[in-house]
């Protein structure tokens, strides 16, 4: 009777698709899970874009596991739903305007063209990032990643909850002790970030747009004459013959390999913005060959879709096509052959000015190709500017096999960090986009992306003295630095707002330049761990729940805490952190400057104050040293070429410094620790910061230095 009763139980189940041959969840990892749908229809999903690779099941899922998704479908939406415990506290999502904490927050990954973030008050941005990380009260912490590009929503107001217009979707999670190991294994499923070159580290100079070629130079001459470093200038639409991207403009570029090679001579680097819009235009070599070689998104009937941008009517790659991707790559190799050292893709959501909702419509068709499924825009309308990236940086690494591209992309996917950095649109010039800026970068750097920053100064609007100058110094401890200005704008270099924001900014510059040593460790660190260059302050003690709403403070890496002037009661973690003048400023008392404080237990390499990247030599190193209550402290300096790809086959050097203070005496000792590079004599000046103040060291080429903590060594 009882197995009769169970029998037809089952069968009823089974035929309105409750029981199912399924997938079955599965153990990809230690403590990290994936769990399927019922209805999981792989082809739809397959290959993962945020993935590197398909997880390979190594167990079952132990039946202990409490972090369990609940799958169903409503409403013609399919939907995935975790628990979030009480005191729980929920980071990442990505790119969103908002505070740091995500919890009660909605974000609709749908990438969109938001100019000034207003578009569904900001809920929805340029990129989108299926994942949430989780830190319990406790510390320990989790992840979760949605493997889906559809267009869905993350809505966190009660838990954590997906809700895609797509199909079912298969959700991964990830548990560990502390957010940081949770990063370090999302990184490992997601990718790391490819090493930059070290110039894309060095200050950015940017407008929309410097011309013609006579602009572009007196823009770089002036950060010349007036010693404010810069590295990168950048080349925004209006250089474009009608804004035909692979073209340039002749009367207002005659000569762009010269403009290149005028800026080479000076040290710096040219950045030039191409988007993925092809001017529909017969005669035009881009749309001609991509229209031989069908390269075109199509309409739902199959016919070559059109849509207006800047140049008017364009055509689209369909970059989930192999060989468009292989075309628009090669159509790189006669642009970088001018003397192009980056490139910028914009507009990639894509951004189509007629389309619906800005955009191109869902059901658009991709035909994919390779290992990629043929689809509607739906699905891969989120991965477009990451194909389109991918693209890009295959097509300049096979022109410049020697080189490390560098990509700035405006939109992208989990994942996306694997391609290009990222910078976060289009904000405005008020105090609350300078805030925003900082939570924005934290939860990118929390969701795989390492290398962003803001349009700094604000791109609409006109700003303030007193606002640039708070902006660039704040800026200038994130991981991309560069300014930007909107054309309506007045000018935003850092002399177009008197001499004293000059000094402001001229001081934040060199603050920067002088710390470049440990921001290339870091970054060399985020290339290897994933770990990202800005932290939230929480990360200094995650067990510590008064810090984790906090984001006006962060830290770069695990050393640096820096604090703005602006950020109102701040909350600052517990410990030894001390002041450190990084090229004797008194950041207690300047009005812009943030205060930068040291971890006790850490050691910071500092370089020379230089004007670019191309003077970058690590002859005369300051270690600022802060012991911990033990009276140690450590730190390490990655240093190679600064671009190129020798450092993958050893040649690089890492230098790890320890200090121990014994009475009123500091030894530091400075050793390698690893690469093919030898530690050969340089300067070394030890500057020791105790509660008594900072004392320093003679330069000396001894790589054992012992400073007596006496009135004679007294700095400041
Ligand atoms: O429709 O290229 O976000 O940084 O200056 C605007 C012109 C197109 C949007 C980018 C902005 C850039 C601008 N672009």
């Amino acid at each position: 009777m009882m197995k009769k009763y169970l029998l037809v139980c089952l069968l009823t189940i089974s035929s309105i698709g409750f029981i199912h041959a399924g997938q079955p969840d599965k153990l990809i990892g230690k403590n990290v899970s994936v769990f399927y749908p019922i209805n999981y229809n792989a082809a739809a999903h397959k290959p993962s874009f945020a993935l590197l690779k398909e997880p390979i099941a190594v167990g079952d899922v132990p039946g202990s596991w409490d972090l369990r998704p609940r799958f169903y479908s409503k409403d013609g939406k399919t939907y995935a739903t975790l628990p979030v415990a009480k005191g729980t506290c929920l980071y990442g999502t990505g790119e969103n305007t908002g505070s740091l904490l995500r919890n009660g927050k909605n974000v609709t990954l749908w990438n969109t063209d938001n100019y000034e973030f207003r578009k569904d008050d900001g809920k929805r941005l340029y990129q989108s990032h299926p994942w949430v990380l989780g830190v319990n009260s406790d510390g320990t912490a989790f992840g979760v990643i949605a493997d889906n590009t559809w267009k869905q929503r993350v809505d966190l107001t009660d838990s954590i909850r997906f809700i895609s217009d797509g199909p079912a979707f298969r959700i991964i999670v990830i548990k560990r002790n502390s957010p940081q190991e949770v990063i370090k294994v999302l990184a490992g499923l997601v990718g790391k970030m490819a090493l930059p070159p070290l110039w894309s580290l060095g200050y950015q100079q940017c407008r929309f747009s410097y011309v013609p070629d006579t602009r572009i130079k007196s823009v770089a001459d002036t950060f010349r004459i007036k010693k404010l470093p810069c590295d990168v200038i950048w080349m925004d639409i209006d250089y474009m013959d009608h804004f035909k991207v692979f073209t340039f403009d002749k009367e207002k570029i005659p000569d762009p390999k010269g403009v290149n090679d005028y800026l080479h001579s000076k040290g710096f680097k040219s950045i030039w913005m191409i988007d993925p819009g092809v001017k529909a235009e017969k005669g035009y070599f881009v749309y001609d060959s991509g229209s031989q070689g069908n390269h075109w998104v199509q309409s739902k009937d199959g016919k070559e879709f059109n849509g207006n941008v800047w140049p008017g009517k364009c055509a689209f790659p369909d970059f989930t096509r192999p060989e468009t991707r292989a075309w628009w790559g090669d159509l790189y190799k006669d642009y970088m052959a001018k003397g192009v050292d980056g490139v910028w893709n914009d507009m990639n959501e894509p951004s189509v000015f007629d389309g619906p909702d800005g955009t191109m419509p869902e059901d658009n068709h991709h035909r994919g190709g390779g290992e990629l499924a043929a689809d509607s825009h739906l699905r891969y309308h989120n991965v477009y500017g990451t194909l389109m990236i991918r693209a890009s940086r295959e097509g300049i690494l096979k022109t410049n096999p020697d080189k490390r591209p560098f990509i700035l992309s405006r939109s992208g996917y989990l994942g996306s960090h694997r391609y290009g950095a990222t910078w976060t649109g289009d904000n405005s010039s008020t105090e609350e986009y300078m805030k925003l800026s900082v939570p924005m970068s934290l939860n990118l750097g929390l969701s795989g992306q390492p290398f962003s920053g803001p349009d700094m100064g604000g791109f609409t609007k006109n700003t303030t003295p007193e606002l640039f100058g708070q902006w660039i110094a704040t800026d200038a401890f994130f991981p991309f630095m560069r300014g930007h200005a909107s054309n309506e704008t007045k000018s935003k270099e850092p002399w177009a707002f008197g001499t004293e924001i000059e000094n402001v900014s001229r001081t934040a510059l060199n603050r920067r330049y002088r710390l470049l040593p440990y921001f290339y460790t870091l970054f060399r660190e985020a290339s290897e761990t994933g770990m990202p260059v800005m932290r939230p302050v929480f990360f200094a003690d995650v067990k510590d729940t008064t810090l984790r709403k906090e984001d006006q403070a962060f830290l770069v890496g695990n050393d640096l805490l820096i604090v703005p002037k602006w950020a109102v009661n701040p909350k600052l973690p517990k410990g030894i952190w001390r002041t450190a003048s990084i090229v004797g400023e008194h950041s207690e008392t300047d009005k812009y400057q943030p205060d930068v404080k040291v971890r006790g237990g850490a050691i910071i390499p500092m370089g020379k104050i230089i004007q670019n990247t191309t003077q970058y030599k690590l002859d005369s190193l300051t270690l600022v040293v802060v012991p911990d209550k033990k009276g140690e402290a450590r730190g390490r300096l990655y240093e190679d070429a600064g671009d190129g790809f020798q450092y993958k086959k050893g040649d690089y050097l890492i230098s790890g410094f320890t200090a121990k203070q014994a009475g009123t005496l500091v030894k530091t000792i400075i050793k390698r620790e690893s690469g093919s590079w030898k530690l050969g004599p340089r300067y070394y000046k030890v500057v020791v910061i105790t509660d008594k103040g900072s004392f320093s060291s003679p330069w000396t080429k001894n790589a054992n230095i012992t400073v007596p903590l006496i009135a004679q060594n007294k700095v400041n």
